[in-house]
């Protein structure tokens, strides 16, 4: 049987990285075979292309030049992590996916969903997840999480304006799609975000059922 892809969402600091490891061990637990990865990055060359991205630099990015990269690094993923991965059966767990560039990118850089919904075609043909669990909250309390890391990666750099747009993004996406989106209040103690996602869970799992 086909795995499944399972993408988490959301601005940053809401919690993605912490819960990615909830839901894999729900899954495991379940005895399925789990595949946790991220984007940008999850193979060698992706992840020399998130350094690229993630870089802060004094020259100014093109914003296409930005697009383009993350759908490089994408191409590649899909390639040879991620559809093998589905081919085996196994459901693949990724820390981002192109939600987020029409988040980030078409939101954000206000670049608009058009392009990213042609590249997306391009790059994937029919892949798209299953399901999508958008991490949200006010970007302050993303923010005051986040901020207790080190240095600003180049877009940890980016104004409230630009994060407003993420998240005001994501939103419309998670309204266009309900059937694919699972949006969670991650302003919520950790506790409560994590029986949200296990009752999503659980209607995954009850749906997969063969
Ligand atoms: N990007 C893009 O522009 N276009 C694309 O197509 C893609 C990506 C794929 C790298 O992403 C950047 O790439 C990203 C968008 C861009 N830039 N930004 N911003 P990333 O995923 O690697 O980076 P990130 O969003 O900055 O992730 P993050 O900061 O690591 O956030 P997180 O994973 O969501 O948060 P966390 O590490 O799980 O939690 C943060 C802290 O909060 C931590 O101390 C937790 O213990 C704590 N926490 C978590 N949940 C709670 C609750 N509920 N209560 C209290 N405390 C909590």
């Amino acid at each position: 049987m086909q795995g499944k892809l399972i993408t988490v969402e959301g601005v940053e600091g809401v919690g993605k990285s912490t819960n990615i490891e909830f839901i894999a061990q729900r899954l495991r637990a379940a005895d399925i075979n789990v595949v946790l990865t991220r984007e940008p990055g999850g193979t060698p060359l992706a992840e020399d292309i998130r350094q690229l991205l993630l870089t802060p630099r004094d020259e100014a990015v093109s914003e296409t030049a930005e697009l383009l990269l993350m759908f490089a690094a994408r191409a590649q993923h899909i390639n040879e992590v991620i559809r093998p991965a589905l081919q085996r059966g196994d459901w693949v767990l990724c820390d981002r996916f192109t939600d987020a560039t029409y988040a980030y990118q078409g939101g954000g850089r206000e670049m608009g969903f058009d392009t990213i919904a042609v590249l997306e075609n391009l790059v994937q043909g029919e892949l798209r997840p299953h399901c999508t669990v958008l991490l949200d909250a006010p970007i302050a309390i993303g923010m005051a999480r986040a901020k207790k890391r080190g240095a600003l990666d180049r877009f940890e750099q980016e104004q409230m304006d630009f994060f407003e747009r993420v998240r005001q993004a994501y939103l419309q996406l998670a309204q266009q799609q309900p059937q694919r989106f699972r949006v969670i209040n991650a302003a919520q103690s950790l506790d409560l975000v994590q029986a949200d996602i296990a009752s999503g869970i659980e209607e995954l799992l009850a749906q997969a059922k063969p």
